[in-house]
């Protein structure tokens, strides 16, 4: 008889961010117990073959919406179905949102979101809290979230005017409690003002459809926001996480700041890496409204080969004399309303619930568009779908390595298999996929969660609150180690002068 909370993982290959080794893995009750050749293990253990195949560490999926109520409606898939999409594709974390509602408690709403999400999810989780409105209870309640309930990221929003967003000084003021509270701060970088006129304009010229979405807020919108919003994370000594990077003049601004020094890191989206806005332009309307994000996919083609670029390259890549890591970390967004949702927006793009898929898909579609095609090794891999999002959320070894004493959350990849990604065949409830047709090499043949076997061969055996809420201390060192130093010996000093005592005018009424 087998005992499914003993697992060994026999003959693959361990890769994790920085080595690749042929190795064994030993789990027990949940946590890895060995790595290593010829480990002794007890009588029934479960042995699980690995051979010419690769265990890499679950992956984490930075930016998830799952069960959102937005834009009139709520999206499609909830915690549980979310969840054993994730597990599905190898990912085994997702970092969803607590977004409350301006003018309400943040607290609240984290309580709301723990009691919705906790009985439902599949694999561990955790929450990035929002600040869609500003004053001292928000600047109390974002110190009681990190102190007492394990949060550490909180998300301002540039966009969406009238319902989350906020203006440049609460910002600054929201950064700034970031940096006290040891939290990163992150963004939603869009010009929301431009967007309300740019979506008046694209209306008033008969534009309705989903065109008028990418059009009313072209790429430098987004890239003007993400420029203030590193102006005023940096004048603030606070770091800066953008979600949803989406465009070539984003990932600039990303790339240009890191390269000044500044503490920023950048997420592009599966979405962003695997398909481009010209959908937009679709003659069927149904297939344009699928794409319909905030930020928008970008028209120019070149757009998912550039964000992958950036995301490939390594600090250590020297050979390539460039700078590595201009962008780190990857989530998916996915934020999801069939088609019938959408349709709310058929007469006016602004509103069609914003939102795609990609929880299921993230790790194929970045395998095949990043290692497939040689753009990365499998240890970069590794790093954007999991290690960097572990460190910068301070999980890191716990979650995103495989090694003594971190989560038995795995993945046993077979890099020469291929799938065609469909709607027809995915585990997400939305009925449609903006990945409709893609051939994809990489995919997960185990996933184990927590010690778990969650899927094994195209078979979910996910359990519905088998997933834990994973707390995330403050002060992340692979985040505050530089701001901390910079706080230490970047202060401004005054120069010390004799005072003036020439003559002074006195000043007129005016
Ligand atoms: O803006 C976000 O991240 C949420 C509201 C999901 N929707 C989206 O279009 N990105
Ligand atoms: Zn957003
Ligand atoms: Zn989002």
């Amino acid at each position: 008889m087998t005992d499914d909370s003993r697992i060994l993982i026999k003959g693959g290959k361990v890769v994790n961010e920085d080595f690749s080794e042929m190795a064994d893995v030993y789990i027990e009750d949940g946590v890895i117990s060995a790595v290593g050749l010829d480990l002794q293990v007890p009588a029934g253990t479960r042995v699980i073959n690995a051979t010419h195949r690769l265990v890499l560490p679950g992956g984490i999926d930075t930016h998830t919406h799952m069960e959102l109520s937005f834009m009139g409606t709520t999206a499609v898939d909830d915690f549980n179905t979310g969840t054993r999409a994730a597990v599905a594709g190898g990912t085994t974390m997702i970092l969803d949102f607590v977004i409350p509602q301006k003018g309400c408690s943040l607290l609240e709403a984290y309580e709301q979101w723990r009691r919705t999400a906790d009985p439902k999810v599949c694999c561990d989780y955790s929450l990035h809290v929002a600040v869609t409105w500003w004053d001292d209870t928000v600047k109390k309640e974002m110190e009681t979230l990190v102190r007492e309930k394990g949060v550490n990221s909180f998300k301002m929003f540039m966009a969406y005017k009238g319902v989350f967003m906020l203006r440049d000084h609460e910002l600054y003021a929201a950064f700034s409690q970031c940096k006290e509270i040891g939290a990163i701060a992150q963004v939603h970088a869009e010009n929301g003002d431009l967007i309300a006129e740019g979506a008046k304009r694209m209306l008033s010229l008969g534009i309705s459809g989903p065109e008028g979405h990418e059009m009313c807020r072209p790429e430098e919108v987004e890239a003007e926001a993400t420029q203030r919003a590193v102006t005023i994370a940096h004048s603030a000594n606070c770091p800066l996480y953008v979600v949803h990077v989406m465009s070539k003049s984003a990932a600039k601004v990303v790339a240009n700041a890191r390269r000044n020094g500044r503490v920023v890191f950048g997420e592009p989206i599966a979405a962003g890496l695997g398909t481009d806005g010209t959908n937009y332009w679709h003659k069927d309307w149904a297939h344009a409204a699928r794409f319909v994000m905030g930020p928008p996919l970008r028209p120019d083609p070149s757009t998912p080969g550039y964000l992958m670029d950036l995301l490939a390259k390594r600090k250590s890549d020297k050979l390539l004399m460039k700078q590595g890591d201009d962008l780190s970390v990857t989530g998916t967004d996915n934020c999801t309303f069939s088609i019938c949702q959408k349709a709310l927006g058929k007469d006016d793009f602004t509103k069609i619930p914003n939102g795609v898929n990609g929880v299921e898909d993230r790790m194929s579609v970045i395998w095949e568009k990043g290692v497939h095609n040689g753009k990365m090794d499998e240890n970069r891999f590794v790093a954007v779908t999991s290690s960097n999002a572990a460190k910068i959320f301070n999980l890191y070894p716990k979650k995103g390595r495989i090694a003594k004493g971190s989560d038995a959350d795995l993945v046993i990849w077979d890099p020469k298999a291929t799938r065609v990604i469909s709607a027809k065949t995915h585990h997400q409830a939305v009925d449609y996929n903006i990945f409709e047709g893609m051939l994809c090499h990489g995919l997960p043949v185990v996933t184990i969660s927590r010690g778990k076997v969650v899927y094994e061969n195209g078979q979910l055996f996910a359990e519905q609150g088998h997933g834990r809420f994973i707390p995330r201390k403050p002060f992340a060192e692979f985040v505050y180690k530089r701001i901390n130093q910079r706080e230490r010996v970047g202060k401004p000093s005054p120069v010390s002068r004799e005072p003036y005592a020439g003559k002074v005018i006195s000043p007129t009424s005016k």
